[in-house]
């Protein structure tokens, strides 16, 4: 083996194992902490699976061809044209496998879209470049915007560099705070363009469109602070409206609804 190649195989190898050590690099997509999102993960999953059943079968049949029926076995090829049975096979094959993976695929879609038996609303409000939130049956709201931190980072000569920015153009100032174990509808609208309300891990996202409202819905099983953005271009601030949703137990939930309702009412005097 030349040096060269030696060189090339070792620097492929390196590469790899620095891929590895990243503490979240992964092939699949993620589980977030929502049943929607586990049922995306499910489904896709089972794809999969059909995916490489079938994989497994038609690279099968074909070596097994390329093999057994190679030239200097069969120097004389078959003549035949037309095979009923084997036309029926391969017409009722593909059918079953597209029902097999439609009836499922479509019951994930309905559970994610049927909004209905929410315990509580929040309505989402895009802005150019910020969201605003409310919470109706607790009379809050408030605009989240980008953090200071990240703002300052992100002016073109800034004396702050964003490596030194925790969770960079990811952080807001005020997060969205939702109990845990709770179905919570969202009603998401805009005020003036288009945008969309995403956060990956809740595995739906909706876009946010002026004189329209969409809804969406989670029940977060797992407190945590789970991160979005907008996923609609909506304009020169677009990668700078990012979401935070911070979701809590329902105590912390409580005494964190009775903080802000004091907050609301000492600005209001
Ligand atoms: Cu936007």
């Amino acid at each position: 083996m030349s040096l060269h190649l030696i060189r090339l195989l070792l620097a492929v190898v390196l590469s790899l194992q620095a891929l590895a050590a990243q503490a979240d690099y992964r092939l699949n997509i993620p589980v977030g902490p929502t049943e929607t999102s586990r049922a995306i993960y499910d489904f896709h999953m089972y794809a999969i699976w059909v995916c490489v059943a079938i994989g497994i079968v038609v690279f099968g049949v074909m070596f097994y061809s390329i093999i057994h029926f190679r030239k200097s076995k069969h120097p004389v090829p078959a003549g035949f044209h037309e095979n009923t049975v084997l036309e029926i096979v391969w017409t009722v094959i593909p059918v079953l496998i597209l029902v097999g993976l439609a009836v499922p695929a479509t019951k994930a879609l309905i559970r994610i879209e049927d909004t209905s038996g929410a315990e509580m609303t929040i309505k989402v409000t895009a802005y150019q470049w910020k969201w605003h939130y409310e919470y109706p049956e607790e009379g809050i709201q408030f605009f989240s915007s980008l953090d200071e931190a990240s703002d300052r980072a992100r002016q073109l000569g800034s004396d702050l560099a964003p490596e030194k920015v925790a969770n960079y153009l990811l952080e807001v100032d005020h997060p969205l705070v939702v109990p845990i174990n709770k179905r919570i509808r969202f009603l998401i609208t805009s005020a003036d363009v288009i945008h969309a309300w995403w956060v990956p891990a809740f595995g739906w996202k909706k876009d946010a469109i002026p004189g329209y409202v969409n809804a969406g819905w989670v029940t977060i099983e797992k407190p945590g602070i789970y991160r979005g953005q907008c996923t609609e271009l909506c304009g020169r601030d677009h990668a700078y409206m990012p979401i935070v949703v911070k979701a809590v137990t329902e105590e912390e939930y409580k005494s964190w609804v009775a903080q802000w309702k004091q907050r609301q009412e000492t600005l209001e005097e």
